[in-house]
């Protein structure tokens, strides 16, 4: 089969649009499981497989197998020059690599082995296991490869703090809530197996960087963390047992019908070793679900065995559902129709963490994975809700109660963040114990424009529309874009927001989509596509620059053709994703474009490289009827 090659403009750049999206509904199609959903893999990076070996160990339950297949996986991840990274392309990563070193020695590898000498020679040179991240170093603290009393105390008895004072644990992200309360009950046993081997080799010897004055908060956090010390040598036990109680039960009561907290790794592996060493045995009928459930998110194929760090069918769902109806699949065809059934059937109907702050909203919403009851979040009850919209199932009762939810969770801001409402307390970012990802969940830019785009054509209250267009417009940058929060990065800001405005009525030529316009042109690559490195979540010059991808040029160009842009750009858009499919139908993107935490936790989401080109077109297809 030979390429169509599209013109840059003209009818022939319309037919290589046809013939390429034909492909890609094909492939998508082709990819529905019976039960309705789609499920792409979700690539992380090696710490979930290397803390999977280590959850193993630390309950003894490694097998030979297991790990054999895991440090292959773990050895092929390992790059040309020696290191792991967080994600393709991206710089060595310090903690990653001490994390997959110890993995590999777990699975027999030696320390005069030639692969992890080298990485031995950068771990050091990058500052040794002194300068890596606390999780890392609470792991080799279980193994008895790092002293618990240098490390940073974050006691269970945080769990009594009332949601009214800082630093209460509703103050944190529910997945750093999750993570938190269930590493204090860990530090608070500091517990210490040992192994057959020790990894002195790892330290650098480095002295820890001098305080912060006590004029800063991390300063201050620095100095209670000296007091916090001298009280862990000597806890009032009562309190202490309590505490523990305490956060045992918090824990016990969240866990997930597949076993999960949260559906995503670091608290499920935390929770886990939390109760183990609350005295949960591994028959117990929560550790049991517990363990089994990790095989659902193990992946097994010739490559090795790896983790995803968690699943995302409703997402993933929702996503092709609105693709294949942008490529013109009728409402009613069938395939809609059961995705349309598979959603409806994963609403959620009882209260969770976010009724905290919202006591009296009734419970809907819609979470990322299969099975996770405890935390819907509002950008996939956004898009699940206009995925139904396109389906003939009568579905408007679900819709009205996902519309009501979001509505209800909106921020005092005006604008819409993933999990809560007004969790913007950045005092949380402080605390010397965490310096891993992000900490809060404030509102954002791309999903507050997916909840525009839920809300508009609806019969809603005006105020809520109105106060969270005026969010989004006040949140656009300089240069015409918008931050993207999940997803890389002012590409996909921007490329949600124009959508979203022009849904809830901003004209076109407003000033604000006309500057978005703009900068997503000036953006454009050579090669007709569109692209952006994640260096941008921390160097300015690097936004919305980098090589181009499937995934990202279909949000550029939905930003585009939301704007009602037809141009040499948008055409030379679509040339390029015409150009560059697979004979199969979808794209290759080795390049992650899925934002865990700005910074340092990014996701490739293996499913976007096929549902975003595929709206592109969809969308292009139409504007070109509609144009004649
Ligand atoms: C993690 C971690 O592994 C992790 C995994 C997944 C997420 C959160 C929200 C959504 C839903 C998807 C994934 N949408 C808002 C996004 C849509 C694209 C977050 C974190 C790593 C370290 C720690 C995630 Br600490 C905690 C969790």
């Amino acid at each position: 089969m030979t390429h169509p090659r599209a013109d840059a403009d003209g009818p022939a750049a319309l037919s290589g649009a046809a013939a390429a999206l034909a492909r890609a509904r094909e492939h998508l199609l082709d990819q529905q499981h019976a039960g309705g959903w789609w499920q792409g893999e979700l690539e992380t990076n090696v710490t979930m497989d290397a803390e999977d070996l280590l959850l193993r160990q630390f309950l003894g339950i490694r097998t030979e197998e297991e790990t054999a297949a895991a440090g292959r996986w773990i050895a092929s991840q390992q790059r040309a020059d020696v290191t792991w990274a967080n994600f393709f392309g991206g710089p060595p990563e310090l903690s990653t690599t001490v994390e997959a070193y110890v993995a590999l020695r777990l699975a027999g590898d030696s320390d005069a082995d030639e692969h992890l000498r080298r990485a031995q020679r950068y771990i050091i040179a990058a500052g040794g296991i002194e300068n890596s991240r606390v999780f890392t170093r609470i792991w080799l603290a279980m193994f008895n490869l790092w002293p618990w009393s240098d490390l940073p105390v974050m006691p269970p008895e945080l769990i009594y703090l009332s949601p009214r004072l800082p630093l209460n644990i509703y103050d944190f992200a529910c997945w750093a809530r999750q993570t938190v309360v269930a590493l204090t009950v860990v530090c608070a046993h500091r517990p210490t197996h040992l192994l057959n081997f020790n990894v002195e080799e790892l330290m650098s010897g480095a002295q820890p960087a001098p305080r912060d004055p006590l004029t800063t908060w991390s300063g201050r956090f620095k100095a209670l963390d000296v007091l916090l010390h001298k009280y862990e040598r000597h806890p009032v036990t009562f309190v202490r047992r309590a505490a523990l109680r305490r956060a045992e039960h918090w824990i016990v009561q969240r866990q997930e019908a597949d076993g999960s907290w949260g559906g995503i790794q670091p608290p499920w592996v935390y929770s886990l070793i939390a109760l183990r060493l609350q005295g949960y045995a591994l028959d117990h009928p929560v550790m049991q679900a517990g363990i089994v459930g990790l095989d659902g998110f193990t992946i097994e194929d010739d490559a090795g065995r790896r983790l995803e760090a968690c699943q995302s069918p409703v997402w993933d769902t929702a996503l092709a559902v609105t693709a294949l109806a942008d490529a013109g699949l009728s409402p009613d065809d069938p395939v809609l129709r059961s995705a349309s059934r598979y959603l409806v059937g994963q609403e959620i109907a009882v209260p969770g963490d976010w009724s905290v702050r919202r006591p009296n909203l009734q419970p809907s919403g819609w979470a990322f994975e299969f099975q996770n009851d405890a935390y819907p979040d509002i950008d996939d009850s956004a898009e699940v809700v206009m995925a139904l919209s396109r389906t003939a199932e009568p579905t408007f009762d679900a819709e009205r109660r996902g519309l009501t939810w979001i509505e209800g969770m909106q921020s005092r801001d005006g604008g819409w963040a993933a999990f809560d409402v007004d969790n913007v307390r950045t005092l949380c970012r402080e605390l010397p114990f965490c310096d891993f990802g992000e900490l809060i969940d404030p509102p954002s830019a791309d999903v507050t424009a997916h909840v525009l785009e839920a809300l508009a054509g609806r019969e809603r209250v005006k105020s809520s529309v109105e106060r969270g267009i005026a969010w989004l417009l006040s949140s656009q940058e300089e240069d015409g874009s918008w931050f993207g929060r999940w997803g890389a990065n002012y590409i996909y800001g921007t490329g949600a927001a124009i959508p979203g405005l022009v849904a809830a009525g901003v004209p076109t030529h407003h000033p604000a989509i006309r500057r978005a316009v703009i900068f997503l042109e000036q953006h454009q690559n050579d090669d007709g596509g569109w692209g952006e490195d994640l260096r941008s979540y921390r160097e300015s010059s690097y936004r919305g620059c980098g090589h181009s991808t499937a995934s990202q040029t279909g949000w550029a160009l939905m930003g585009m053709l939301a704007a009602a842009e037809r141009s040499a750009s948008t055409d030379r858009g679509v040339a390029y994703l015409v150009e560059t499919q697979r004979e199969d139908g979808s794209w290759d993107e080795p390049w992650f474009t899925g934002t865990g935490f700005p910074g340092n936790f990014y996701i490739n989401y293996h499913l976007y490289r096929l549902v975003f080109p595929l709206m592109a077109l969809g969308r292009y297809m139409k504007q070109g009827d509609a144009h004649g």
